[in-house]
């Protein structure tokens, strides 16, 4: 056990609610929580069974502070590896910081943030990509973002690492033995039998590269921009996704002058929606900053809602959008039909490759068919969720890429023909990259950068 110290924290929010929990963890738990608790039937705490629930009153300077229950779970078998205490008290804020207090005041420390999830990975319980996944979990704000981060927390991310490097390992002790034993050991054409290896290798960590910018995507949302003229209903559109009067709108074309933000969830998908100021050629100043900076979101987002007003000419505004989006992933709604219309599916389909939706933001018509197309883009077609699994973490995405640039340097040092303690190095330092994702052989600076982001008592 790498800590000899007891660490203590609220691990609920700060707000009243029904139960608070005051978590402790280290060698001195059981002690503490005898001084400070008398169960019911006056049992010793510290001869009770491990993982059992008792009932009672914690007790300051003998007088009552709360009525609670006390699960103790006794090492090794818990979250830290560690004697682990929880005590379920009632959710008001004074008296679970009271409690609190009087496990400090009785030995002890206010744990840090991510502490307790630290201590599982120090000692051994999860390893760092388990450890970062609890975090997720935490954070997540979609189910798909919810079930990435338990399938990483389950270890699939830190399985997928170990397989490949065992490939790699067995490659390196190949050419170590060779190296000591040139007489016994042949790496006559070895090369060959490596670069095959390191290929599949490449194949494996480039499939887990590519789920990368869709793992950005369950983690932190899609990031879709509404896009369009003045006018044709972008922060109505915003107003109505969100369920609140969020935007200004009226009937003065060039009312939203800067881009708003919100974040929605639209099925299981999480949405980072951004209102825009509508595009047009305009020689007010503050606007063309406006019209700028949708242009510049634009170029930014994942996803474009392109709205198009049916009550009005297609023009010359609406060539300089399509252009700005021709690369782009587009929804194209085609708003206000509830008026007489002069622009309809075909006129759009002319102009641009994509099925345009009609909608009417102000009767409410046509929302169910724009969720319909979102889930086909982004659940079921082009850019399926279902996969095993994505990589959500940066960290990850970076140590894979630079895995991924060792080894074709192997792959170039055998096709130049070098000799083999030069592939040697380069396996190496994959191994070594790959083996950061888990945690192994990081430093403690980023083992602390990693833990601080945690909130408190977990
Ligand atoms: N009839 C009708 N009017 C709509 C509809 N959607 C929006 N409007 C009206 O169109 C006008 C402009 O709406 P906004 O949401 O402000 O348009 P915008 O695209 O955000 O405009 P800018 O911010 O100026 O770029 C308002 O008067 C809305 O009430 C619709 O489906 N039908
Ligand atoms: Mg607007």
């Amino acid at each position: 056990m790498l800590e000899k110290e007891t660490i203590a924290a609220i691990s609920t929010g700060m707000a009243s609610s029904g139960i608070g929990i005051v978590r402790i963890s280290g060698k001195d738990t059981v002690n503490i929580i005898s001084k400070i608790f008398v169960p019911e039937k006056n049992k010793d705490m510290r001869k009770v069974a491990s993982h059992t629930v008792h009932y009672g009153n914690i007790i300051d300077d003998g007088h009552i502070v709360d009525e609670v229950l006390v699960i103790i779970m006794r090492a090794p078998h818990t979250y830290t590896r560690e004697d682990v205490v929880e005590i379920d008290c009632h959710g008001g804020i004074f008296v679970v910081r009271k409690i609190f207090d009087i496990v400090l005041k009785n030995g002890a420390r206010c744990a840090e943030p991510g502490e307790f999830t630290k201590w599982a990975f120090l000692n051994g319980r999860i390893d760092l990509s388990q450890a970062e996944a609890v975090a997720d979990i935490i954070n997540a704000k979609s189910s798909i973002a919810l079930e990435q981060s338990v399938s990483q927390l389950k270890g699939k991310m830190r399985d997928i690492i170990i397989r490949q490097r065992e490939k790699i390992i067995y490659h390196i002790a190949y050419i170590e033995a060779a190296l000591d034993d040139p007489e016994h050991i042949n790496v006559e054409n070895y090369g060959e039998e490596l670069i095959i290896d390191v290929d599949n290798i490449l194949k494996d960590i480039e499939i887990l590269l590519k789920t990368s910018e869709n793992g950005r995507m369950i983690k932190e949302g899609i990031k879709t921009v509404i896009l369009g003229k003045p006018n044709v209903g972008k922060s109505s559109l915003m107003n109505m996704l969100l369920g609140e009067d969020r935007a200004i709108v009226t009937d003065i074309a060039g009312t939203t002058r800067d881009t708003l933000e919100e974040s929605l969830r639209l099925s299981e998908l999480q949405l980072n929606i951004i209102d825009t100021a509508g595009i047009r050629k305009t020689e007010d100043v503050v606007e063309k900053i406006g019209v700028e900076r949708s242009i510049n979101m634009a170029k930014e987002a994942d996803l474009v809602i392109y709205v198009v007003d049916a009550s009005v000419p297609i023009d010359e505004n609406d060539k300089e959008i399509i252009k700005i989006i021709s690369d782009k992933k587009c929804i194209v709604l085609l708003n206000k039909t509830d008026l007489e219309c002069i622009v309809n599916t075909e006129d759009i389909k002319n102009i641009i490759d994509t099925e345009p939706l009609e909608i009417s933001v102000k009767n409410n018509t046509g929302m169910d068919l724009f969720e319909k197309r979102v889930r086909e883009m982004f659940y079921e077609g082009r850019i399926s969720f279902d996969e095993e699994i994505y990589v959500t973490n940066l960290r990850h995405k970076e140590a894979l890429k630079e895995a991924c640039e060792s080894l074709m340097l192997v792959k170039e040092s055998i096709m130049s023909g070098l000799p083999e303690d030069f592939y040697s190095i380069d396996l190496m330092n994959a191994y070594e990259v790959l083996g950061k994702i888990i945690g192994e052989a990081v430093e403690d600076d980023l083992v602390n950068e990693i833990f601080s982001k945690f909130c408190m008592g977990k």
